[in-house]
């Protein structure tokens, strides 16, 4: 029963830790350097990332103080950018900055990384690579990558992958997992074949109803008996078009730690179902019970619960499935600096909607008093990000929050804060928030 003390915990826990195990998140820096005024805005300090990078001493002239106690935590990976922050170690979790997202295409070197096991020996004989198809099908397949080359028709296209938990940390309490905050999505080229095309291969039977994809990588623990991550979805899902088997990621071969040389790309949905070193699709007649089923895991609450709540998500809870709208500004950076005067404020950015169409982006210089319409670049194919740009006209020099809200083409827009708290944090999606100081 809900009492008032039940409403005070979930208040106090506000400044809980994040969960045991994650490096210094950026969450954690934030509560140690942000300044007044954003507690003044009455918004949870979550919604503003990094904003350190302006401090009132710096604003004035003082030099920066030495490194800050705590705080996000360079990536250090071959073939990535320095740029990206680590969110772990083990497994290996970095997340994109928003002002890294500002190519068209996500180049590999900025995608964001996220492993729930160990990450698996380098694969050698990569065309000799397996997979395959069984349960619920007429004729159990398994097809090397050379022979899904050479039996099915290609297909590429730009899509969002995007982390189940992408703005995580934007929730009060803070919810379990790697503290997202914008930067656990991605758009790149994808090269494929149909999951449905290789699926009709081996023979839908009747009782054909849900699928459950495996990789190679193992457990974390190291237990041999347990995956990494086992999850699956409904078969409509999977026979979409966009539904790709993959082995080449930007016109490359799939790089080892995005999972070659074989992945899937479920578009819209968690990136969970997204297999990387996949080996094996199970056909099935009931819902998949992997690892990363059931419970709380990838679920969201269907009646929403009090924040910060210890319910096991056995009732009332189902699984995400679209993602939720989302827009990021890419540029300026959050923390820029721009020269006295400057009263017209370019600015780019991305949106997407999980499964919908972004219907427009606006963004605020007031706090969401008034609203700029931005102009949207046309995807290239359903499940690509739309870019926009557009620009702010400044009243003054000064301190000022750029807030950038996308709307999906049913109407939906994000919300001010993340909203339909859960134990696992999924599905946090409040607006993007940077700030700027003019002179
Ligand atoms: N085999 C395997 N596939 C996986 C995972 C994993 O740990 N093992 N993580 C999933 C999750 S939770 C995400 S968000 C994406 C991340 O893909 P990326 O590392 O290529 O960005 O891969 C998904 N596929
Ligand atoms: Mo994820």
């Amino acid at each position: 029963m809900l009492n008032e003390a039940d409403l005070r915990d979930g208040a106090a826990a506000t400044d809980a830790v994040p969960a045991a195990g994650a490096l210094d998140t950026p969450r954690t820096s934030r509560r140690l350097l942000l300044g007044g005024s954003i507690a003044a805005l009455g918004l949870a300090a979550g919604g503003l990332p990094r904003l350190s990078m302006i401090s009132p001493a710096a604003a004035q002239g003082a030099a920066p103080a030495a490194a800050p106690p705590k705080g996000p935590q360079p990536f250090d990976y071959p073939g990535k950018d320095k740029g990206l922050t680590l969110l772990g170690d083990r497994p290996l979790v970095a997340e994109t900055p928003a002002n890294l997202l500002d190519d068209d295409t996500t180049p590999i070197a900025k995608f964001f990384v996220r492993n729930n096991g160990q990450i698996p020996e380098p694969i050698k004989d990569v065309d000799g690579w397996q997979l395959k198809i069984e349960g619920e099908v007429d004729k159990p397949l398994t097809l090397t990558v050379k022979e899904l080359k050479s039996r099915f028709k290609a297909h590429t296209f730009r899509m969002v992958l995007e982390c189940g938990g992408n703005g995580r940390s934007f929730y009060t309490p803070a919810a379990r997992g790697n503290q997202w905050t914008n930067g656990g999505a991605g758009c790149a080229e994808w090269t494929g074949v149909r999951l449905a095309d290789v699926l009709k291969a081996a023979g839908l039977k009747a009782s054909a109803k849900f699928t459950g994809h495996y990789g190679a990588d193992p457990h974390l623990s190291g237990d041999t008996t347990k995956d990494a991550v086992s999850r699956g979805m409904p078969i409509e899902k999977a026979l979409e078009p966009h539904c790709l088997i993959v082995w080449a990621m930007n016109g490359e071969p799939l790089p080892h730690i995005h999972g070659g040389p074989l992945r899937l790309v479920v578009p819209g949905w968690p990136a969970s179902l997204s297999s990387k070193w996949l080996n094996r699709i199970l056909v099935r007649a009931t819902p998949h019970d992997g690892q990363g089923m059931g419970g709380t895991s990838y679920r969201v609450p269907t009646v929403p619960i009090v924040p910060g709540s210890n319910v096991d998500g056995k009732t009332n809870f189902a699984d995400l499935t679209s993602m939720p709208v989302r827009s990021i500004i890419t540029a300026p950076a959050n923390g820029a600096r721009l020269p006295a005067a400057t009263r017209e404020v370019a600015l780019r950015g991305a949106a997407w909607a999980g499964d919908h169409e972004v219907a427009k982006v606006e963004v605020s210089f007031d706090a969401g008093q008034r609203w700029h319409a931005m102009t949207l670049a046309k995807p290239k194919n359903r499940y690509d990000w739309v870019r926009w740009t557009g620009k702010v006209k400044l009243p003054s020099d000064g301190y000022f929050e750029l807030w950038a809200r996308a709307t999906d083409s049913r109407g939906v827009a994000q919300p001010h804060v993340a909203t339909n708290w859960n134990p696992q944090g999924y599905g946090s999606n409040p607006l993007h928030r940077i700030a700027v100081l003019v002179g």
